[in-house]
């Protein structure tokens, strides 16, 4: 197992925080800003990916002032006993919308299948297509099912799923099962970015039973209240994507995340 996956399957710290910056939504430097705060108020990943409008250009620029700005502040940390250390040892992990959105100074990248896509593209077809770039990148692969639920969002259209709806136990603990015995290390429950409403908690309670993988959970987390819920369930990660674009000023960004995080830890 490489370093990227042992850190993200490693279940013994109960659940962990991770934010996904959308490099279509903002510029690097701003995402750079946001990834920081995110590391000061106890985040433990950093995603980066979109549904849409993501490219190589985008990606990669976006990825690089993050990791920049990451080091910076830990080696800052490492010059002075004061400072808030461990900001920098977080990873900066590419959760891509298909083979044409990938960057090699990414630490690594969740290989994913979306399970319940009913286009070839997003069951194997991106995958074929973006395989031969993360071995010559050297960017550790993580492998994923993906899960839509709904509402979904952009990202259930775009990746045309079948909906899993907020009652269906049985189907999630189908998937969870099969995202097993087919040796997936991952396994993300996703209402889709900006959802009304969140994975249902009964479903990731179902997942939890279900399978021993690491079960991640985004699309619709706005509070500590959601967080909570998510992680009382089973989660092992909480993804929050949009709360993060709503605030432009760091460290109001940092005091939200903190009373988010703060529900979960
Ligand atoms: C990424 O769905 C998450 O998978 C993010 O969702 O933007 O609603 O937090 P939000």
């Amino acid at each position: 197992m490489g370093i990227v996956s042992e850190y993200m399957c490693d279940r013994t710290h109960g659940t962990r925080h991770a934010i996904v910056i959308d490099p279509a939504d903002q510029t690097p430097d701003i995402a750079a800003n946001r990834a920081l705060a995110a590391a000061h108020a106890g985040s433990s990943m950093i995603l980066v990916g979109g549904s849409t409008d993501t490219d190589m250009e985008n990606v990669h620029a976006t990825i690089v002032a993050i990791k920049e700005a990451l080091e910076l502040v830990s080696w800052a940390a490492s010059q002075d006993s004061d400072a808030d250390a461990g900001s920098g040892e977080i990873p900066v992990v590419l959760f891509p919308q298909g083979a044409t959105a990938l960057s090699p100074a990414a630490d690594g990248i969740t290989f994913m299948v979306l399970m319940n896509s009913m286009d070839q593209r997003f069951l194997i077809g991106e995958q074929v297509k973006g395989a031969p770039f993360v071995k010559e990148a050297g960017i550790e692969p993580v492998s994923m099912g993906y899960l839509i639920c709904e509402p979904g969002g952009k990202a259930g259209q775009v990746g045309k799923a079948d909906l899993i709806g907020p009652q269906q136990t049985e189907r999630v603990a189908a998937y969870a099962m099969a995202a097993q015995f087919l040796g997936f290390r991952l396994f993300y429950l996703e209402a889709g970015s900006g959802a009304e409403y969140p994975v249902n908690p009964a479903l990731v309670k179902i997942a939890r039973e279900s399978c021993d993988l690491p079960i991640i959970v985004g699309g619709g987390i706005r509070d500590s209240h959601a967080a909570r819920a998510a992680s009382e369930a089973g989660a092992d990660w909480i993804i929050t994507g949009n709360i993060t674009e709503e605030y432009d000023d760091a460290s109001e960004l940092q005091t939200v995340l903190t009373d988010l995080i703060s529900g979960i830890a």
